[in-house]
């Protein structure tokens, strides 16, 4: 008999102890998930699995041939190459940005959306989105069922967008299912498409998130990546920049600001930035840097960290570990 994880979607498996979809021989009949998402979902426990990005286009590739309606998800602090999923949708679309109860209150949220019509006008609809805090997700039932061809939609994005967290929050809200998806702050927690009924008329399908080699969350330890995942509402932090000065950002790396400047950064609020003079401190010069100039009222992007939004030119040297994707773009905020 064939068995997929309820947890990850992965087949179940018990030949090999090491490989996804392990569970022990003799429970197999009865189980319903695999051992690494019960130790991640029961203890907290992470195991890293060894599957490419080219395995996990694999899987979705047919997706983009048919003609169903896709939720494209993508996080707002970790936006990716979402450019990927966008270019290869030719049925309809609708993106969520997920994660908008981690936006400080005082942004104008119209102009978030404002910004994606305009970059990316190939979707139906643009929704802001939380999970956590349940909001806009009527709204978005609403706009699957305007937009929906057939029974099926499928849920896109890259890992950790929070696509299994909005599946499970539309299980509770609509369904009387208690089997919701594993899903956590490492990447790469869905492992196969999970197929969940919402109701006769709806079936959503969870997909494996896509990686991106720019993400500064593949260059860092799991203590790290735990911190740097935004959580909560952020507060900005500003500074306002009178000479040559250092940024050092927590453990993982330095951003040096060489002029006069205003700048905000949006970064989770537990990571620590200490403020120090530009010379007299080596901490992490031996990382790779670059230099880059950031114009004014645009944002310095560090993939999968942060944010800067700078208010008039603003010079960098940033030194970060591996091969992080930092550029900049028109002001998000
Ligand atoms: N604050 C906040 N966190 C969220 C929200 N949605 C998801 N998250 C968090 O984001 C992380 C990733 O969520 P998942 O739902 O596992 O992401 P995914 O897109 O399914 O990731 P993969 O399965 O790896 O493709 C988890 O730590 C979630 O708790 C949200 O609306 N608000
Ligand atoms: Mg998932």
């Amino acid at each position: 008999m064939i068995k997929y994880c309820i947890g990850c979607g992965i087949k179940l498996q018990c030949e090999e102890p090491f490989e996804d979809g392990y569970v022990n021989p003799k429970n197999f009949d009865e189980v319903v998930m695999c051992k690494r998402c019960f130790r991640l979902k029961h203890y907290g426990e992470y195991k890293v699995t060894n599957k490419s990005n080219s395995y996990y286009k694999n899987i979705i590739k047919d997706i983009f041939k048919m003609n169903e309606l896709v939720l494209h998800i993508v996080d707002l602090f970790n936006m990716g190459n979402m450019e990927y999923i966008y270019s290869k949708i030719y049925s309809p679309c609708i993106l969520l940005i997920s994660k908008i109860d981690c936006i400080p209150k005082s942004v104008n949220k119209d102009k978030i959306i404002e910004y994606f019509k305009i970059k990316y006008p190939k979707y139906k609809e643009i929704i802001l989105i939380s999970s956590e805090k349940n909001y806009n997700i009527d709204l978005v039932l609403d706009k699957i069922n305007k937009y929906k061809n057939g029974k099926n939609v499928y849920v896109l994005g890259n890992t950790n967008a929070g696509k299994s967290t909005f599946i499970n929050k539309m299980i509770k809200n609509y369904t009387e299912n208690n089997n919701f998806i594993v899903t956590s702050y490492m990447p790469s927690t869905t492992l196969n498409v999970i197929s969940i009924k919402i109701n006769d008329d709806l079936t959503l399908l969870d997909t494996p998130g896509l990686l991106n080699d720019g993400d500064i969350n593949n260059y860092i330890n799991e203590d790290i990546v735990k911190k740097i995942g935004v959580k909560q509402e952020i507060n900005p932090r500003i500074y306002q920049i009178k000479e040559k000065t250092s940024l050092l950002i927590d453990d993982i790396g330095r951003i040096n600001v060489l002029n006069e400047s205003n700048i905000s950064i949006y970064i989770s609020n537990n990571v620590t930035i200490d403020k120090i003079s530009y010379i007299n401190n080596e901490k992490f010069l031996n990382l790779e840097s670059i230099k880059i100039k950031v114009k004014k009222d645009c944002d310095l992007v560090i993939e999968g960290l942060c944010f800067i939004k700078c208010l008039s030119d603003t010079y960098f040297e940033v030194y970060m570990p591996g091969k992080v994707d930092i550029y900049t773009r028109d002001k998000l905020i």
